[in-house]
């Protein structure tokens, strides 16, 4: 369990919903990405490509309720960038068991108790999303459609703004 979390962030996307999510794979890096990870060169970097360094989603940082992987795209649960800043902070986070995390030679499912441990060794990634590209004060399909996430959201939408990897205080 995490007994205190703060997200202090600024120059997002003003009066925009920014999902945000602990971040942790066994196989990935534990690292934010750089756009040296945009394998089809087309000058953005889309969740799915920062996922070498990052990993799958294993905490949705939710302003209430859930905060499992089955939140992560929970939008009208996310913080909202007023001014295109916000002060996060949520107590007594649970890590939960999740699949497709871990060890692929061992079921892939990384457990709460491997989640908090990886944590705390620093390898907790928090990403947040949300681009407005086009600049047109909303996401929208503009010029690069659906997320690859879920086609009801636009790439906009989900596609990662900032990053950071977890250290304890
Ligand atoms: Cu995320």
């Amino acid at each position: 369990m995490i007994k205190r979390l703060e997200v202090h962030a600024n120059g997002l996307t003003p009066d925009a919903p920014h999902a945000q999510h602990i971040h942790y794979g066994q196989q990935a890096l534990n690292e934010c990405p750089t756009l040296a990870l945009d394998t089809n060169h087309d000058g953005r970097l889309t969740t799915v490509e920062g996922i070498p360094a990052y990993g799958p989603v294993v905490v949705s940082l939710t302003t209430t309720g859930d905060t499992t992987p089955a939140s992560l795209l929970a939008v009208d649960r996310f913080p909202v960038a007023k001014d295109g800043s916000y002060d996060y902070k949520r107590k007594n986070i649970k890590f939960t068991d999740v699949a497709g995390i871990g060890d692929p030679d061992n079921g892939g499912i990384g457990t709460a108790k491997d989640i908090a441990q990886a944590i705390r060794d620093g390898e907790g990634v928090v990403v947040i999303h949300g681009l407005d590209y086009n600049d047109n004060g909303k996401y929208d399909l503009g010029t690069i459609g659906a997320s690859e996430l879920d086609p009801k959201f636009p790439a906009e939408a989900t596609d990662p703004a900032a990053c950071g990897v977890l250290e304890r205080h």
